[in-house]
């Protein structure tokens, strides 16, 4: 009966609500039926003015008063919450604060999580951004929903209604920064036509305490400047680059910095010029300096100065430690490769005392099924945080997956990575269970559901990630990629030309004796590029732990390990048997969900999961059926069969682009 209740009453709010199409986000959408009384400063700062409207309009709780006191400790962004059965007081050193705070009560109305003692607030990091890989044609480099939101033709004069809730959307979880341009960047962003566009956007996202940054061609001064060269210490260079800055900061007084891709897969950069990568870094710097700007200048550089790619931006950064000015920050992907599921940390972070360091995360899900696939991924960034500890950091960066599809970011619950991204970069302490928690009540209204179906879709979340590495490359594989689109399982993939290590083999290594690529002393030596306790341990073939030992062991197929008490070839066996399985259970537990929710979105997610569901075997048997022809050993008996063939998924050709996700009918025809 009660059952019967819940039923009736979620379907009513979901009617009540307007059917589901995802644009709303996690937000508060309905304003609050009894509007409370909400007292703010008198300020001309517009964060002020958005804090109070936001209250006004969806605060159905006792009333609130907004204090600003720039000597209570709390900077520039933090905040504390005084609740009492009476009021509550919210205060902030400034507006920014009172945004957050105002947010912070909103997210905790909608998920019914309200404290009831005082609550005080601080961002770990000042700068929390989100990177857009935008093309100014308006497509997305990996982006997977859709085409880019910037209207770049109507900017601007035509304001979309957008911009401003993706900025509510951002300054809902604290990010504060947006990259809008690809890191393969058009130097024509910085032409006079494009920075009036990019000062709108500015303008709009000021209120919500979100600056902007540009993605800066290394070689614009020759591109725009028509200027013979871009040697960094060319002083006419140096200049152009000057007077750059000053035109940007006039018409954006407040424009954050540059984020720079040099000298990496075919952008131009300093070492064009014979000049190092703190002698661009450096100069760039110079020019953003007297504005208060800062140069992201990225360390994913892989020129062969060793043979194993894993080892070359640790060979090409870390003798530049203490060579950057002091508004350079060295921006560092999470692991040593590119984004794989799962990687160890770069070993870069930490070691470069001397310099500032930041961390980039991929949001868009390149390497993790596109928006085919559920993959919440706040686990495998606390994965991160584990090993790099968050003070020895300075800031954090997110490749946004955000696109102009109706509910912005193609799965529905791609949104919960976004939001895990800025939760997160406010506080790497938070549990991925609170956030995933939170997320589900304020986007699918789980409280209201009965308690093992909420548990259900916790469980499918917090699974995930790992279902995906189980099922694609578990173990430390990586890289075993299609080439070019990343979609799909390609371990035997060849290409004429391509560079080598682009290609699986150069990871997998796979022969008759073993499997896995050997970073060990007596192999690539990269663990020597980790701290001496952690070297140890992973140069150790029994004491690596379970989840890195392909990365930095070739390992026999029958060597019997002890974490499994069982062979290689059958535990990797087991692994892609349990990411397949994995899937299966995410089906049942959103099953279990679908009377409590609108019929669309869970139409919507049924289909992505079928489509999971069939690539995980995919997965499976490509990679299984492949290794096997070198392992000569056979599959488990609790394996599921295969079922396809070597040679039919050898046939697979998925005919798309960087900037498409694969639609599950075409899925359905090649396979
Ligand atoms: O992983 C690779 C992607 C490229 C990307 C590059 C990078 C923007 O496949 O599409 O380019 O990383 O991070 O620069």
């Amino acid at each position: 009966m009660i059952r019967y209740i819940y039923v009736i009453v979620s379907v009513c709010v979901a009617l009540c609500a307007g059917a589901y199409d995802g644009a709303g986000l996690w937000l508060p959408g309905a304003p609050a039926a009894f509007s409370a009384q909400i007292d703010g400063p008198k300020s001309k700062d517009a964060s002020v003015g958005v804090a109070c409207d936001e209250l006004r309009r969806y605060w159905s709780g006792v009333p609130v008063k907004l204090v600003i006191k720039r000597d209570a400790g709390l900077g520039d962004e933090g905040f504390r919450i005084e609740p009492s059965d009476r009021r509550i007081v919210l205060t902030a050193g400034g507006g920014r604060g009172l945004l957050y705070g105002a947010y912070y009560l909103l997210r905790k109305q909608k998920a019914g999580t309200l404290p009831d003692s005082t609550v005080t607030e601080h961002p770990r990091y000042r700068m929390r951004v989100l990177n857009h890989w935008d093309n100014l044609d308006g497509t997305v480099e990996r982006g997977y929903a859709g085409k880019s939101i910037w209207n770049w033709d109507e900017l601007p004069d035509v304001e979309s209604p957008r911009y401003r809730e993706y900025a509510r959307a951002n300054a809902s979880v604290g990010i504060n920064g947006t990259v809008l341009n690809n890191v393969n960047a058009s130097s024509k962003i910085l032409s006079d036509d494009y920075l009036v566009k990019v000062a709108r956007l500015a303008d709009i996202f000021r209120p919500y305490g979100i600056k902007v940054y540009l993605s800066a061609n290394f070689a614009a001064p020759m591109q725009l400047g028509g200027m013979a060269t871009a040697d960094p210490l060319n002083p006419d260079v140096a200049e152009w680059w000057k007077k750059k800055a000053a035109d940007i900061y006039r018409l954006i007084p407040d424009f954050g910095g540059f984020l720079v891709k040099a000298n990496s897969e075919g952008q131009p950069g300093p070492c064009d010029f014979g000049r190092t990568h703190a002698d661009g870094a450096n100069m760039l710097a110079s020019a953003l300096a007297p504005h208060g700007g800062v140069v992201m200048w990225r360390a994913f550089v892989y020129s062969p100065s060793d043979p194993d790619r894993a080892k070359q931006a640790y060979a090409e950064f870390k003798p530049l430690d203490g060579k950057f000015a002091p508004n350079v920050i060295v921006q560092i992907k999470n692991g040593p490769v590119d984004f794989q599921p799962r990687e160890p940390y770069s070993p870069l972070f930490g070691a470069m005392p001397s310099s500032r360091q930041m961390v980039e995360f991929q949001v868009t899900q390149e390497y993790l099924g596109h928006s085919n696939h559920i993959a919440f991924l706040a686990p495998m960034w606390k994965e991160f945080f584990s090993y790099v500890k968050p003070g020895s950091i300075d800031a954090v960066a997110g490749v946004a997956n955000i696109g102009d599809s109706s509910n912005w970011t193609g799965h529905p619950f791609a949104q919960a990575n976004w939001y895990a991204f800025g939760r997160l970069a406010w506080d790497p302490d938070e549990e991925s269970s609170v956030i995933a928690g939170e997320w589900l009540d304020m986007t699918l209204n789980a409280a209201s559901m009965p308690a093992e179906v909420r548990t259900g879709l916790m469980d499918m979340m917090l699974d995930s990630h790992e279902a995906v590495v189980d099922y694609m490359m578990p173990m430390g594989l990586h890289h075993l990629f299609a080439f070019g689109h990343h979609y799909g399982p390609e371990p035997w993939c060849e290409v004429a030309g391509a560079r080598p290590d682009w290609l699986p083999k150069y990871y997998h290594k796979a022969d008759s004796l073993g499997l896995g690529f050997d970073r060990t002393l007596g192999g690539s030596r990269a663990v020597e590029q980790y701290v001496d306790s952690l070297s140890a341990m992973l140069n150790d073939v029994d004491s690596c732990p379970e989840k890195f030992l392909l990365w930095f062991h070739h390992v026999p197929w029958d060597k019997v390990l002890p974490s499994s008490d069982d062979t290689m070839w059958n535990t990797l066996c087991h692994h892609y048997e349990g990411g397949f399985k994995a899937v299966k259970t995410f089906q049942r537990q959103w099953d279990a969900a679908a009377p409590y929710m609108d019929g669309a979105l869970y139409a919507d997610v049924r289909r992505r999961l079928m489509a999971q569901a069939r690539d995980a075997r995919w997965w499976k048997d490509a990679c299984l059926l492949y290794f096997q022809q070198y392992s000569k050993m056979l599959l488990p008996a609790d394996v599921t069969a295969p079922e396809h063939t070597l040679e039919s998924m050898m046939d697979i050709n998925l005919d798309i682009t960087n900037y498409e996700s694969p639609s599950v009918e075409l899925l359905d025809a090649v396979r």
